[in-house]
């Protein structure tokens, strides 16, 4: 049986991580084998890019940022994901491509047509089965974000506005691929999240 590749989506905070252990043992009590994963990163080289792209310090020319992240997603798909979903599990990725048309394209203003172009390079005729679009007022997900202490990375630094942009952009792909993109209303407490994706993951498993 082939795997199934599922992806998290959303802005800051919006609740990815703190979703995935719920995800993850939803997913185990139906006895699918599950990989856990995310992006940038999944691999060592994809690691190192990821703590080039997210540190605090020094400037990242938004096509050099796009970039990394392809490059991280190529080595992503050749070690992981595809070689997990041929083994039949089910791929469980914290971000994904939605990442790059939304924060470079989106928030930077690059291109979508170049970004599609250098997603049909990477990634054939690859795209997630389900995406989960965590949606989070950008001021909620600050707050949240902050609220877990530490410093923000580089791309959390962007600022309001950037990320309003991010958050639209998002918007925009679910409108677009309702099919593929669901979307969960995230200002909820954990609790009342996990309720939606309960629901949404018995469709998208009870159809798979
Ligand atoms: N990026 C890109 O630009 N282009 C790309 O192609 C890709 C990525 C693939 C990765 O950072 C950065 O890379 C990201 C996009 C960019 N930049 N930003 N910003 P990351 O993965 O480390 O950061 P993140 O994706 O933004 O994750 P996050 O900030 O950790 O958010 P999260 O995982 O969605 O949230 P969380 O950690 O589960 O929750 C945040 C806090 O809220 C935490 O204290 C929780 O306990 C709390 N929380 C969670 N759910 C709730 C609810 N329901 N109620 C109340 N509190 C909650």
């Amino acid at each position: 049986m082939s795997g199934r590749f599922i992806t998290l989506e959303g802005g800051e905070g919006a609740g990815k991580s703190t979703s995935m252990e719920f995800l993850q043992e939803y997913l185990a009590t139906t006895g699918r084998p599950v990989c856990r994963t995310r992006e940038p990163g999944g691999t060592e080289l994809g690691e190192r890019i990821r703590e080039l792209l997210l540190a605090p310090e020094g400037e990242i020319d938004p096509r050099t940022e796009l970039l990394l992240m392809f490059a991280a997603r190529q080595q992503h798909l050749a070690e992981v994901i595809e070689p997990a979903l041929a083994a039949g599990s089910w791929v469980l990725c914290d971000r994904f491509t939605d990442a790059s048309y939304a924060y470079q394209g989106g928030g930077h203003g690059i291109d979508p047509q170049r970004i599609a172009a250098l997603e049909d390079w990477v990634q054939g005729s690859r795209r997630p089965d389900l995406t989960l679009l965590f949606d989070l007022p950008v001021r909620m997900g600050l707050q949240r974000a902050s609220s877990r202490g530490g410093h923000a990375d580089r791309i959390e630094a962007q600022g309001e506005a950037f990320l309003e942009r991010v958050h639209q952009a998002y918007l925009e792909i679910a409108r677009r691929e309702p099919g593929r993109v669901r979307v969960v209303d995230a200002t909820g407490t954990p609790a009342v999240v996990r309720r939606q994706l309960q629901v949404l993951m018995d469709e998208f498993v009870g159809a798979s």
